[in-house]
């Protein structure tokens, strides 16, 4: 016990010293674990084909309409179906994205920059997250596995 302990605590101790920056929420993105031997994941930026996501916000929740996109540049487009403002913030994203946001009633873009993985996404406005405006996304690891993803999806039967 003690011995099969200290491998996964040695590996622990790297990450949160390499990734000291990522933000609290973000655990479960595959982005955040830093490629062995470096030294942080500030240079670490994802290269693919991106693609584009969707969502409706509203009082409090999110719909995301359009969820299949791979790793990369991803251009998020928010729809705000309320009259308050909200925005779409994927916890732990590379440095250099944008948030995406929209005040009542308009529409926003952004860039955001994503690893494959599941990502949760928040409305930062205080109480927000809290009033349900959080929810996950996954980031594909290429073009090809979000294209079988979105067509896997449109087969399933309607719930
Ligand atoms: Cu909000």
């Amino acid at each position: 016990m003690r011995l099969r302990s200290l491998p996964a605590l040695a590996v622990s101790a790297a990450l949160l010293a390499g990734c000291s920056a990522v933000p609290e929420g973000a655990v479960s993105a595959a982005a955040l674990v830093c490629p062995p031997g470096d030294l942080g994941c500030d240079p670490v930026q994802p290269v693919g084909p991106g693609g584009d996501l969707a969502l409706d916000m509203g009082n409090f929740f999110f719909d995301v309409t359009d969820a299949f996109a791979a790793t990369g540049a991803v251009e998020v487009t928010v729809t705000n179906v309320s009259d308050a403002y909200h925005n779409a913030q994927f916890l732990g994203a590379a440095d250099g994205s944008d948030l995406p946001e929209a005040d009542g009633g308009a529409t926003g873009t952004g860039t955001v920059l994503l690893f494959p993985g599941e990502w949760t996404v928040i409305c930062t406005v205080p109480g927000h997250r809290a009033a349900g405006m959080e929810t996950t996304i996954t980031i594909y690891a290429t073009g090809d596995e979000a294209v079988a993803a979105e067509a896997a999806a449109g087969d399933a039967p309607a719930m």
